[in-house]
């Protein structure tokens, strides 16, 4: 029952979001990278001239930052290096911005993990 009990507290509990329909291809999206574990497209509300986000393709519970644990760790690399790779591809690897939003403070709006990769400007600090 302590097996069932801690599965159930590290279970996504979590409603899909519209993420979900963006990975299932169900709705369009501007994608920039995907492979097997991560996709990148384009955020519907650029911020930057460059505003792509960084999805893992299974949420296994990370609607945010904060709900991470330990076992989420190569994933949450994955996506980092990810990111990487977007700001090659788009040509912003001489400046760019990695923005996690974690919580309602943060103004997250989808509670699906994302990296915001922002760039092709001057960015500011500190943000707001
Ligand atoms: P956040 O506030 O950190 O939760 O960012 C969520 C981002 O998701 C926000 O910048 C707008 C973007 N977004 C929301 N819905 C869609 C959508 O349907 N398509 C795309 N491409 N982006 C979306």
């Amino acid at each position: 029952q302590a097996a069932a009990k801690a599965a159930a507290a590290t279970a996504d509990s979590g409603a899909p979001t519209i993420f979900d329909k963006i990975i299932n291809k169900e709705i369009p999206s501007s994608i920039v990278y995907e492979d097997e574990k991560v996709l990148a497209f384009r955020d519907i509300n650029p911020q930057a001239p460059v505003h792509v986000l960084v999805i893992p393709k299974v949420r296994d519970g990370l609607t945010e930052l904060a709900k991470a644990e330990a076992r989420h760790g190569e994933i949450l690399g994955q996506l980092l290096y990810a990111a990487r790779i977007v700001a090659e591809k788009e040509g912003i690897l001489d400046g760019f911005r990695v923005v996690i939003n974690s919580g309602p403070s943060a103004c997250q709006s989808v509670y699906h993990l994302h990296l915001h990769v922002l760039g092709g400007r001057q960015m500011n600090w500190p943000p707001g």
